[in-house]
């Protein structure tokens, strides 16, 4: 079975949109092709996966959170259909295409490390971590376009109290699955794999950080990071890891995907910033998808309220 592209995937998005990033993917030569091969289609067909699977309709039970951004929210049309996913390829639309083939359940979640109670949630156990919030967040990706997402999500404080940290936790670093048949972006080197991220205790334990489960309230679409990805929306979206298998509290700065790939042009804090410019474009203004213009940046990505403190005596050029 094909997914239906023309029904989920809009057509109105601008090829001005096309993905700066290119520019790194060309210089290393293996952008495209690994993932359009009939047989890999088929093979999720075999495997009795249907689209249907993209969007389970159930409506979740949520509660509205402190943090609303009251910008005009993006359609679920886009928010779905225009993805950075890079283990279902690299293209916006391939993650609609191709992720629907992800098996969500069971999904087991380990949490370890420098922490007193290390354990493993499974997914459907996170329902006991409530109350589960809605949070319209702005969502800016590095590639200056932008959305307004309206999440589902625990906050993820409460998630690590859960496990206590110890004195010598500075850092929580999380990976994403690592499973090439259900991936099979992974079978490429664009990145290397699993996909990593991470933050520093503080910074996780701020109270905009989530583990969001849904969007738009609805279960999280595969594409968007199924079952469970983090959302910290002052950062640029590369931090947002997708469908997260693991989770540990480490006392060194741990190694992230895309400052891996190139460490000159993505930094660990990734905080929002329209005076540091990415190395090959302007963070100034961005592109949020659906307008037509372009509109400024803001500092933060307009949480600077919120958040300006954690960075205090940094150097915000230097620590970009
Ligand atoms: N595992 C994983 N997580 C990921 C990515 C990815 O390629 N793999 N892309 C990141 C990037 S660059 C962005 S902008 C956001 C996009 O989230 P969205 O597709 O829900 O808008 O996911 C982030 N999380
Ligand atoms: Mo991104």
């Amino acid at each position: 079975m094909v997914f239906p592209k023309k029904e989920l995937y809009g057509d109105d998005i601008p090829s001005s949109h096309i993905t700066p990033r290119s520019a790194f993917l060309n210089e290393k030569s293996t952008r495209r092709n690994f993932l359009s091969s009939a047989g890999v289609l088929a093979a999720g067909a075999a495997a009795g996966l249907t689209p249907g699977t993209a969007f389970a309709d159930d409506k979740l039970q949520t509660i509205p959170g402190k943090y609303q951004a009251t910008d005009e929210q993006t359609p679920f049309s886009k928010a779905t259909t225009y993805n950075n996913f890079y283990e279902y390829g690299t293209d916006k639309s391939d993650p609609a295409h191709n992720a629907w083939r992800l098996k969500t359940r069971p999904w087991p979640i380990k949490i370890s490390g420098l922490v007193k109670k290390p354990q493993t949630i499974n997914i459907d156990d996170l329902a006991h971590y409530r109350p589960l919030e809605s949070r319209v967040y702005r969502h800016r990706c590095v590639e200056a376009w932008s959305m307004v997402i309206p999440w589902a999500g625990y906050s993820l404080s409460k998630l690590l109290n859960v496990v206590e940290p110890t004195r010598e936790a500075k850092y929580v670093a999380f990976e994403t699955l690592l499973d090439p048949t259900r991936m099979p972006g992974q079978k490429s080197d664009v990145l290397q794999w699993p996909y990593v991220e991470g933050l520093r205790l503080d910074e996780a334990m701020h109270p905009l950080a989530i583990m969001a489960t849904g969007l738009y309230g609805k279960a999280l679409p595969p594409q968007d990071g199924a079952p469970i990805r983090l959302v910290v929306p002052w950062k640029y979206g590369f931090k947002g890891i997708k469908s997260i298998v693991k989770i540990k509290l480490v006392d060194s700065q741990p190694p992230t995907t895309w400052n891996q790939a190139a460490s000159n042009e993505y930094g660990f804090y990734a905080n929002v910033n329209p005076q540091v410019d990415h190395p090959r474009w302007s963070q100034a203004t961005e592109q949020r998808i659906g307008d037509s213009g372009r509109r400024p940046t803001l500092m933060f990505n307009g949480y600077a309220d919120q958040v300006a403190h954690l960075y205090e005596g940094m150097d915000l050029r230097a620590n970009f």
